[in-house]
């Protein structure tokens, strides 16, 4: 089945925040933000900017009703600066006027005079200052300090990871509107409507049920409007409530990468003991955060690197510490993989550099370490119909390893300047929130009398194809067409305190919630049925194909006359219903608990050709067993595996964040931050999807599919790695992503260093 979003995007008619007709006399807002990294503010002079034609209105902190706080669970974050600013980009001012331009006009008058304090950028450099956003957290399995002993090799070292620009292609987005009590709606490009809600609420000081957040669909977000899409509808509020009109605010692309968080860059220290044959007895890990200028999503983020530290392999002895550091750039935030892909990268490295120094191969590591079922995860819980090594066993044989080893063996020999690398990438990923509240959804079904349905759920649409998902849900339960169901906006006033769609639970939850209530309405549907078919009892009523089936016989009732015929009953044809995933828990004591409903298990081949004279390279295939339990829709599951994959790539070999010394934003455009494209994603993506694969806890036996496929780029980083071997030998090694050809060159040719 094709997304329901597909033809509307195909043909530009799909409408985004910045596409919905305002009404006459609608207004612009722009962002007025602080040029440097911290400092205090001594002035701030708007006299000019108000004077130009068309500008409305100039607001700062002063003009904020309510609490100027957008902080969640750390209380560190101001709408809009006051007294003090914390990196470049920082909101401080908004100015609102007849035309976007206008208001951009505004805010270049604004004069802005700063008394400027010293700045960190680093997270080790804010850690040795104590510039910590939370306590440090550590997850621990058995002993490694006893263990280390009983290591035939134990190797120790740093990993380095970089940021990574979200750029969705729709730029943070938003309107709001006044309405009649004094209140707002707010029609937002987030992940996160009920967060929205509350934090207009707060800034305009009124309850929740005076602020209506409306959100058709998003043009991407991957994380990147978790938590940091309600700024901008909060200064869109802001504007709207105080001059009473219609007010836009749609950031310019550059003004949101420079104004919004990225990806969190970790540093890391570790160290891995093995025996003589290669079985990981202990590892040990410290990951420096780089949280930026607030906490945001940071502390949630260090809580997955911890849970991912050991990713697919099982180790005995394991301490895990992350420290979560505030430095001077903009708050770093969720994105794609939450923390876990950067400690995916730290245990590969320390694998790599472990058989380097056994002089054996990283995959004869992974493949002897991987999960099996009922091992236990540093925190606590056992893994369950574990595949990880199914998935492997299958990968190797379907892509025939031993024979795709030998022939990049014969190239190397065959080729000096063209050097082939192969690395495995194993990947298991657990599926819920971890923090546990969140995971919960609720929906809202109407069955209408002609028998077209309307649902509501908390899900957002983002073009992961969750609508085309949760539309499978009332099409299988009440077998009726899928042209007869519609997925509403998802909007806080037909669902309340909704989480975030995000760590890959939308489908999940919400295909849950949705198939809580359409059961309801069955129940019903089935009574209104058994009376009307006299002698009939409702549990030998089925529905198939939009017919009524008695007993197994075929009757002359269809779908829409059974509604009909309920509606005339007086039997509610609507149900709402929430939904909560059992059994999950975490102690953060003990750091034990049951965080996750189920894991996601895969493994890619990834196959790399380096020019060693120039340093470029091309990705020629990654190669993909994968685990999508009963897969729900599998166009789009394998959408997201192929997304998943090159954006991986790209955080892992392309994409550089640059900032001068000051903490500005070199990499702000196109042509100096490089991302994916369609001549860089590799040459083959081949996906195959494990067969016998149920999964109970997942909606109709499927498995989440967002998340996971990203880290099967890291694999990239260490087959390159092997390329470069294969050219010198005795290359020292650095675990320092994303390796850009530059990087790669410069170290082939460079001298040697440790790292
Ligand atoms: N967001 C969140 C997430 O709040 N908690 C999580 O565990 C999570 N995991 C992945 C992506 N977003
Ligand atoms: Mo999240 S990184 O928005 O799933």
């Amino acid at each position: 089945m094709k997304s329901s979003d597909t033809l509307l995007h195909a043909r530009g008619e799909s409408t985004f925040v910045d596409d919905v007709a305002l009404p006459e006399g609608r207004l612009f807002a722009a962002v007025c933000a602080s040029s440097i990294a911290h400092g205090r503010i001594l002035s701030l002079d708007a006299e000019e900017a108000r004077r130009l034609p068309g500008i409305c209105g100039i607001f700062t902190a002063k003009d904020i009703p309510g609490e100027n706080q957008v902080g969640k669970t750390i209380l560190d974050e101001p709408l809009l600066a006051e007294g003090e600013v914390r990196f470049v980009g920082q909101p401080i001012a908004v100015a609102v006027g007849e035309s976007a331009s206008i208001a951009r006009e505004a805010v270049r008058a604004i004069r802005v005079e700063y008394d400027p304090l010293p700045a960190v950028f680093d997270a080790r450099q804010a850690y040795a200052e104590g510039r910590l956003i939370a306590p440090p957290r550590t997850f621990s399995l058995g002993d490694v300090e006893s263990a280390w002993e009983r290591c035939r090799v134990v190797v120790g070292g740093t990993a380095e990871s970089g940021g990574q620009e979200h750029l969705y292609l729709e730029t943070q987005s938003a309107f709001a509107l006044p309405t009649e009590r004094g209140g707002v709606k707010v029609v937002s490009s987030t992940q996160s409507p009920s967060m929205v809600q509350l934090i207009v609420a707060r800034i305009l000081g009124l309850p929740m049920h005076e602020v209506e957040v409306d959100v058709p669909r998003l043009g991407g977000a991957f994380g990147g409007k978790e938590d940091q899409g309600t700024h901008w509808a909060a200064l869109a509020a802001l504007a709207a409530w105080r001059l009473k009109k219609t007010v836009k605010l749609v950031l310019p692309r550059r003004e949101d990468i420079r104004m919004t968080g990225k990806r969190h860059p970790y540093s890391s220290d570790f160290k891995i003991g093995l025996d003589g044959e290669g079985k990981i007895l202990a590892y040990e890990v410290t990951f420096y955060q780089n949280g930026g200028a607030a906490a945001d999503l940071s502390t949630a983020i260090l809580e997955r690197s911890l849970f991912h530290a050991t990713n697919a392999y099982f180790i005995p002895n394991v301490k895990a510490t992350g420290i979560s550091c505030y430095t001077h750039l903009p708050p770093n935030t969720a994105f794609r993989g939450f923390g876990g892909p950067q400690a995916m990268f730290v245990l590969e490295s320390a694998i790599f550099k472990a058989a380097e120094e056994m002089g054996i191969e990283p995959w004869e590591i992974q493949k002897r370490n991987l999960l099996r079922e009922g091992d236990v995860f540093p925190y606590g819980m056992r893994v369950e119909r574990c595949r990880q090594r199914r998935c492997w066993e299958v990968a190797e044989r379907k892509y025939g390893f031993q024979s795709l080893r030998h022939e990049v063996q014969e190239f190397n020999s065959r080729n000096k300047w063209l050097k082939k690398g192969l690395a495995f990438m194993p990947v298991c990923f657990g599926i819920s929130f971890t923090s546990t509240f969140l995971n919960q959804a609720s929906a809202l079904v109407h069955v209408y009398v002609d028998g077209s349905v309307s649902v509501s759920t908390c899900a957002v649409e983002m073009g992961q194809g969750v609508n085309a998902k949760i539309r499978q849900v009332p099409a299988h339960l009440f077998s009726i067409r899928p042209e007869r169901i519609r997925l509403e906006t998802t909007n806080t006033t037909r669902i309340a305190n909704m989480p975030p769609t995000a760590a890959s639970t939308g489908a999940d939850l919400n295909g849950h919630a949705t198939r809580l209530a359409c059961l309801a309405i069955l129940d019903r549907l089935k009574e209104t049925a058994a009376k009307s078919l006299k002698g009939a009892a409702p549990h030998e009523i089925e529905i198939r194909e939009e017919t009524v089936y008695l007993a197994g016989k075929e009757t002359e009732l269809k779908w829409e006359s059974l509604v009909g015929q309920a509606y005339f009953d007086r039997v509610s044809l609507s149900a709402q219903a929430h939904y909560a995933t059992p059994g999950l828990y975490f102690d953060r004591e003990k750091e034990k608990g049951e965080p996750f409903a189920y894991h996601v298990f895969g493994v890619a081949i990834v196959e790399v050709t380096l020019d060693c004279l120039r340093g470029n390279y091309r990705v020629d295939s990654v190669r993909v067993v994968h685990d999508f339990g009963k897969s729900l829709n599998p166009c789009i599951d394998l959408g997201q595996m192929e997304g998943g994959i090159v954006q991986g790539l790209g955080w892992m070999l392309l994409e550089e964040l640059m900032h001068d010394g000051n903490g500005k934003l070199l990499t702000d455009t196109l042509s100096t931050y490089k991302v994916p494209d369609i001549h860089f994603a590799p040459g083959e993506i081949a996906v195959h999807f494990l067969e016998d694969s149920e999964n109970p806890p997942g909606i109709f036996q499927s498995k989440a599919v967002g998340e996971p496929p990203f880290m099967y780029g890291i694999g990239a980083y260490f087959a390159l790695l092997k390329a470069m071997k294969a050219f010198r030998a005795d290359l020292p090694v650095r675990f320092n992503a994303p390796h850009t050809p530059e990087k790669v060159l410069l170290s082939l040719y460079g001298r040697k260093h440790s790292s």
